[in-house]
C-alpha cells in the first residue's frame, strides 16, 4: 500500500450551508491521521490548501461563486496529481463536495496517462448531477458529477487536460435518495448507474455492492468519494444537509469493508462533513471509524 497523503481543503464555497470549511480539522481532532498509522499505514499531511473566502452571494446564471469554486477546484486538482504522481494515495479533506470534480479529474488525467481503468464509487444522498438550468439552489455541491461528465460552464468542465473528464459508465451512486425533479430527468438520459436507497432496501447492501464492484480488475484504479450525507442522518447528524433514510451504522460498515476487500481503493474524498451541525465532533469520529474500515479494518472473525 502506497504512502497515504492527506490535503485538506477548507472550504464551503460550493454548499448552502455555511461549515464544511471546518471539515478537515474536525476529522483530524478526531485522530484520522493516528488511526491510519495504527493500520500499519504511512501517512503524511500536507496541512490545509488556500483558497478564497466565501462570499456568502446569491447565484448569478444559476452559479453561486462561480470564480471562487473554479479557484478551489483548481488547488485541489494540483495536489491530487502531484500526490498521484508521487505514488501516494491522495485522501481529500473537505471541504463541500463541489471539490469532487478537481478531485476526480485530476484521478481521471492520472489513469489516462497510465492506463489504467477508473472506476468512481459515489456514496451520497445525493446525485450531484444538476446544472445552472435546473438547479434548486445554485450552490455547485449539486453539480460535480455533471460537470465530470460534460454537463456545465467551461470553467468547470475544463479542470482538468479532458473533457469530459470521465464517462457516465465509470460511476457507481451508492445510497442515492434525494434527486431534484430535473436532475432525475438528466441522470436517466445520461444512463448513470444508480443503487438508489429503495433498491439497496429492496436487494440488500452486499448484493448491491458486489454489484456496484462486479467490473472492477487488477488494472482498476477505485476511486471513492464519500460524501457524509450518504450516512443515515441519525449516526450522522454533522452535514448541511441530512436525508433521512440512509444506510445505517452496519450497512455503512460493510459498505466500506466491501470497497477495502477489492484493494483497488486508490485515491479518496470525505467531504460535506460539517461541524456547526455536529455533536461534539461524533460525525468526524464516525467517518474516521468508516475511513479504517475503508482502509481494511475489519470486525471479521474468519482469518
Ligand atoms: N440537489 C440539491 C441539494 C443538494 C445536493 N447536494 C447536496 N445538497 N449536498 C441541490 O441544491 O442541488
Ligand atoms: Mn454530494
Ligand atoms: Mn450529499
Amino acid at each position: 500500500m502506497s504512502m497515504i497523503r492527506l490535503i485538506g481543503a477548507p472550504t464551503d464555497i460550493g454548499a448552502g450551508h455555511r461549515g464544511a470549511s471546518m471539515g478537515p480539522e474536525a476529522l483530524r481532532v478526531a485522530g484520522i491521521v493516528e488511526a491510519l498509522r495504527d493500520r500499519g499505514m504511512a501517512v503524511e499531511d500536507l496541512g490545509n490548501l488556500s483558497g478564497p473566502m466565501n462570499p456568502w452571494k446569491p447565484p448569478v446564471n444559476g452559479y453561486r461563486h462561480l470564480p471562487q469554486v473554479v479557484e478551489w477546484n483548481r488547488a485541489v486538482y494540483n495536489a491530487v496529481r502531484e500526490a498521484l504522481g508521487e505514488a501516494r494515495l491522495p485522501v481529500l479533506l473537505g471541504g463541500d463536495h463541489c471539490l469532487g470534480l478537481g478531485s476526480i479529474a485530476a484521478v481521471a488525467d492520472h489513469c489516462r496517462l497510465h492506463g489504467k481503468k477508473l472506476l468512481i464509487l459515489w456514496l451520497d444522498a445525493h446525485a450531484d448531477f444538476n446544472t445552472n438550468q435546473i438547479t434548486p439552489s445554485g450552490n455547485v455541491h449539486g453539480m460535480p458529477v455533471a460537470c465530470l461528465c460534460g454537463i456545465g460552464p467551461p470553467e468547470l468542465t475544463q479542470i482538468g487536460d479532458h473533457c469530459p473528464a470521465i464517462q457516465p459508465e465509470q460511476i457507481r451512486q451508492i445510497g442515492i435518495r434525494s434527486v431534484d425533479a430535473g436532475e432525475k430527468r438528466l441522470v436517466h438520459e445520461m444512463k448513470l448507474d444508480i443503487y438508489d436507497m429503495r433498491y439497496i432496501d429492496e436487494i440488500g447492501i452486499k448484493r448491491a455492492m458486489e454489484e456496484a464492484l462486479s467490473d472492477l480488475d487488477d488494472n482498476t484504479h477505485l476511486h471513492v468519494s464519500f460524501d457524509v450525507d450518504f450516512l443515515d442522518p441519525e449516526i450522522a447528524p454533522g452535514v448541511g444537509t441530512t436525508v433521512p433514510g440512509g444506510p445505517n451504522y452496519r450497512e455503512a460498515q460493510l459498505v466500506m469493508e466491501m470497497i477495502a476487500d477489492t484493494n483497488r481503493m486508490a485515491s479518496l474524498d470525505i467531504v460535506e462533513l460539517n461541524p456547526a451541525y455536529d455533536d461534539h465532533n461524533r460525525t468526524a469520529r464516525l467517518a474516521v471509524d468508516l475511513v479504517e474500515s475503508l482502509f481494511g479494518k475489519s470486525t471479521l472473525m474468519r482469518l
